[in-house]
């Protein structure tokens, strides 16, 4: 059997080819059959190109379907797969390269100069360009390579995917993603979600992360059926084409920037059976106001790159706000308390996961392995919560230090190394405060070094920005004399976010 994850997906297409997979903000419509030619096209060409299965691919590309036809693609030439956010920067994109040493790289006509000479000096042999209108040298080179292709063998435990994660200690670390994983959770979501023909998913997350292109896609593939592509998340493009979607995905900022509207009311959302958050907390004013606006009661569900989706609240049966459901089907959840033994329901304890859906490893990097794994191999999660009664976890609070911005995770650590550099810091803490829109906001407080150069505000924010994708750079920076610390001399971090957090 091919356990290749694009396998799975051709199943489940339409015997109709002609079925409408994909249409765009721009009214473009996409069939089965032209999607099975783009994604032959790419694997024809790349496979041409010498890249055998097992290579890396690395994508540092905006939204558009040919990204998505792309991914597919390497998928069906067995070739892996490293979607990389448009926000990093060359120094970011640099460290990520050099770690994956991928055989190709795609990236975006403006970026074009810095990735050349960066993979000029990595020896990385095609780098090809793709804009946000799907054009670009890729899609020139490629126009006349084979539109079939006979989709690789892979094993289940082969990679489909590295996806970079960032780390506490500031380093990043490439989750290793395998068919396995993503068929299982797929299927799981699937399943789990209820979705049925005619269904027609509103996509308007990034593809460079695991919601939008596993979590959305997949559901969208095996189902053989529509989705309507957004560029990007805009609220008022949103209200406009909900009425013709039945599912809708996103993040909890996307449902604040909802209700932000006045004008988003039933209305809007009558066609919809099912609207899912993840990625974030969704706070339960945010739950509790969209069900009083619309009626319709918001599915939360919890997940992790390094697992795909671990939990979620049901399809049928009560959605409880505040909690993220129990365990999909096939994954096993503990709550574990310092001993290293699992918590009564109602305790605290550490979230730990096991699965077809988990990560094999980190990339290249054993050490990790061994830290991030318990002996019986369940992934540490970082995460610290509890179950109810009833088996639904609650996410009570972080173990890692960590900040979701918007969705987008941030650790502080690398933040801080950064700061630390700057003439004038003596020292720095980066911490998460409440934010309307964001959930949490980025906020660094740095210690002046006594008689060096005054630090400014507006300076550290210039310097982080050039360094860092903008979601990193901290919204303000405060300067103080000193830091609060415990006996231990550890910052006290909850105490600067007590501090700060009305900023
Ligand atoms: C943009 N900005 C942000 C963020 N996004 N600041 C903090 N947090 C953010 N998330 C800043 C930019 O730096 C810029 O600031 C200004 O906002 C405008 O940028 P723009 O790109 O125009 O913003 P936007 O289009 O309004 O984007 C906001 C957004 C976007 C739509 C919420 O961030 C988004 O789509 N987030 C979804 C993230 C996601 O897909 N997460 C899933 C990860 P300046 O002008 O100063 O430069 S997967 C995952 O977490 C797991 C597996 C899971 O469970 O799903
Ligand atoms: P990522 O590294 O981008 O995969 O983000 C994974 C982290 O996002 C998890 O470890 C959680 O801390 C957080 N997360 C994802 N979904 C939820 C949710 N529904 N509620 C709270 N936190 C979440």
């Amino acid at each position: 059997m091919n356990h290749n994850l694009h396998a799975l997906f051709e199943s489940r297409f339409p015997l109709d080819r002609d079925t409408v997979f994909l249409e765009t903000d721009h009214g473009v419509a996409v069939t089965f059959r032209e999607l099975d030619q783009a994604t032959a096209r790419f694997a024809s060409y790349l496979t041409g190109l010498g890249l055998k299965p097992g290579d890396r691919v690395a994508a540092q590309v905006e939204k558009s379907p040919q990204a998505l036809f792309l991914y597919l693609g390497c998928l069906r030439a067995g070739l892996v797969w490293l979607p990389l956010n448009t926000a990093y920067q060359s120094a970011e994109v640099e460290y990520f390269l050099g770690n994956a040493e991928p055989r190709a790289v795609i990236t975006q006509p403006k970026s074009l100069a810095w990735t050349d000479e960066i993979c000029t000096r990595l020896v990385i042999p095609h780098l090809l360009t793709l804009d946000e209108h799907g054009q670009g040298t890729l899609m020139e080179r490629s126009a006349a390579a084979t539109a079939t292709f006979d989709t690789a063998m892979r094993a289940a435990d082969d990679l489909a995917a590295i996806l970079y994660t960032s780390g506490t200690t500031g380093r990043s670390k490439g989750a290793m993603i395998t068919h396995r994983n993503l068929a299982s959770n797929a299927l799981a979501l699937h399943k789990t979600w209820g979705f049925r023909p005619g269904d027609v998913l509103l996509h308007t997350l990034p593809l460079f992360h695991v919601h939008g292109l596993f979590v959305a896609c997949h559901c969208a593939l095996l189902n053989g059926g529509r989705m309507i592509f957004h560029s990007r998340f805009e609220a008022a493009a949103v209200m406009r084409a909900l009425p013709r979607a039945t599912v809708f995905m996103g993040v909890p900022t996307y449902y604040v920037r909802l209700l932000a509207d006045e004008k988003f009311d039933r209305a809007h959302v009558a066609n919809i059976r099912l609207f899912i958050s993840g990625s974030a907390p969704l706070l339960t004013e945010t739950f509790e106001a969209f069900r009083e606006r619309t009626g319709k009661v918001i599915l939360e569900r919890y997940g992790m790159t390094e697992t795909g989706m671990i939990t979620s609240n049901p399809l049928e049966g009560e959605r409880k706000g505040g909690t993220v459901g129990p365990p999909l089907p096939g994954v096993s959840v503990l709550v574990e308390g310092a001993d290293g033994a699992p918590v009564k329901s109602g305790e605290i304890g550490d979230i730990l996961v096991k699965g077809d859906n988990v990560l094999p490893g980190y990339w290249r990097m054993p050490e990790k392995n061994a830290e991030e794994f318990t002996a019986d191999g369940y992934f540490k999660t970082g995460d610290v919560g509890r179950f109810d009664e009833d088996g639904y976890l609650s996410i009570v609070g972080r173990s890692k230090d960590l900040v979701i911005t918007g969705g987008y995770n941030v650790y502080p650590k690398e933040i801080e190394l950064l700061l630390d550099e700057m003439p004038g810091v003596a020292e720095s803490a980066v911490i998460g405060v409440p934010h309307p829109d964001f959930g949490e906001a980025v906020t660094a407080v740095v210690v002046q070094k006594a008689g060096a150069t005054p630090v400014v505000e507006s300076e550290v924010i210039a310097m982080l920005k050039s360094k860092l994708a903008n979601f990193k750079v901290p919204k303000r920076v405060h300067v103080v004399t000193d830091l609060p610390r415990n006996a231990m001399g550890k910052v006290q971090k909850n105490v600067l976010r007590q501090q700060y957090g009305k900023a």
